[in-house]
């Protein structure tokens, strides 16, 4: 074993809840920096922290183990402390001797009566603490995967663990792809800022679906930091039992000052202002503060952009691909306003929503068939 000097020396004491993964996360710091040259395993029965033949054939540890290796210069000594409250003793002690504590979390259930026992423990001999948060690949596993077709086109994505993912399940019960029931799957949570990358970006458009997901904190927090867009679906679309209910926005009045650009749809324009008169509902909507209105109904899109009314009709030959088309027609008018003028960005907007609606999934189509549709048009 290197021997450093006494001030290049620390003492780590890995702590929590039993299962969380203390012993895999002390197997996998001696692999990496280069103590073990072999990647130890609970599961195999080749941990380094998990010796005992009792410890190996439970799976558990019974008692603490010290476990040394260098990283950066210093040595470092790191102690598996076994998290069932039976051998408890065995954390006490090793804290006694700890610099500091890594408690680590198991993703999938949380702060658990383990982890708060090992927090208070450190807590009380004022060590300082850092958290691990363990066990994500089984958090995230489903969720994490409908993302790769994102990443395979090109796009870069952030993805936070939640318990849930939002989902909706669309059923159309008749013929009439205009309309539809409409159920939660589930329901993911509240976003927080410090889950979004604070990139610099010319607009940040909150696509959320479900009332909760984004509140008003993190609207205002947006803001601060440019441009906001959002779907008003996402604060109006309420979860009531089983169903999905539409709902007025209880803050809109603040909510709306922090908004660029508003997208609502026929029934929530009316929902929101009382006005069946689509123009009327944008101007109403405007006042709140919104500097462009993105209104669509299954005709096509009305724009209202300094103080102009825009209009472009949806002409799609079928309805098979209806699901989404809200989002696809504010995502290409938002894109391509970004180096056009809300007129041409409009005419975008209904070209594209057009060839969605033709078949279900993304579209994937190219300019050439944007000018057929404009074409058809004329
Ligand atoms: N999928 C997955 N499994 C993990 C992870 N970390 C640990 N495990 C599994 O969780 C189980 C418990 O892991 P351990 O490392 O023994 O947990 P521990 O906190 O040391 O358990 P005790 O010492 O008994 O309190 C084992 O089956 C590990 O393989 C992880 O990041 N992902
Ligand atoms: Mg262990």
């Amino acid at each position: 074993m290197k021997a450093f000097p006494a001030e290049k020396v620390r003492t780590l004491a890995i702590i929590g809840h039993g299962g969380c993964g203390k012993t895999s996360l002390a197997d996998a710091l001696m692999f990496v920096s280069g103590a073990n040259d072999r990647h130890g395993r609970v599961d195999a029965g080749s941990s380094i922290g998990d010796t005992s033949d009792e410890e190996r054939e439970r799976r558990i540890s019974i008692q603490s183990h010290p476990l040394h290796m260098g990283w950066k210069g210093h040595g470092l000594f790191v102690i598996d402390t076994p998290g069932y409250a039976d051998f408890v003793g065995d954390m006490v002690c090793a804290l006694r001797v700890a610099d500091a504590a890594v408690v680590v979390v198991d993703a999938l259930t949380g702060v658990d009566v383990g982890t708060m026992r090992a927090w208070r423990f450190a807590e009380r001999r004022n060590l300082p603490r850092a958290v691990f948060i363990n066990k994500l690949d089984l958090e995230g596993r489903d969720a994490f995967d409908l993302l790769d077709e994102l990443k395979q086109a090109g796009v870069r994505t952030w993805a936070a663990p939640a318990p849930a993912t939002s989902g909706i399940e669309n059923i159309y019960d008749s013929a009439d792809m205009e309309r539809r029931i409409c159920k939660p799957l589930g329901f993911a949570g509240p976003f927080r800022l410090e889950d979004i990358p604070d990139v610099p970006a010319r607009i940040q458009v909150v696509a959320s679906i479900i009332a909760g997901e984004v509140d008003l904190p993190l609207l205002r927090a947006l803001a601060a930091r440019g441009p906001v867009a959002i779907d008003i679906q996402g604060f109006v679309r309420v979860r009531d039992n089983d169903e999905l209910v539409f709902r007025p926005w209880p803050d809109m009045e603040e909510g709306l000052q922090y908004v660029t650009y508003l997208k609502v749809d026929r029934a929530e324009a009316e929902l929101l202002t009382g006005h069946t008169e689509l123009w009327k509902a944008a101007r109403r909507l405007a006042e709140y503060g919104p500097r462009e209105i993105v209104l669509t109904q299954s005709s096509g899109v009305m724009v209202l952009a300094g103080g102009q009314f825009h209009r472009a009709p949806f002409t799609p030959r079928s309805l098979a691909g209806r699901t989404g088309r809200g989002d696809t027609c504010f995502a290409t008018y938002l894109g391509k306003r970004l180096s056009l003028d809300a007129e041409e960005a409009t005419r975008w907007a209904a070209a594209v929503t057009t060839l969605k609606q033709e078949e279900p999934g993304p579209w994937r189509g190219n300019p050439d068939d944007v000018e057929r549709v404009w074409q058809s048009w004329s």
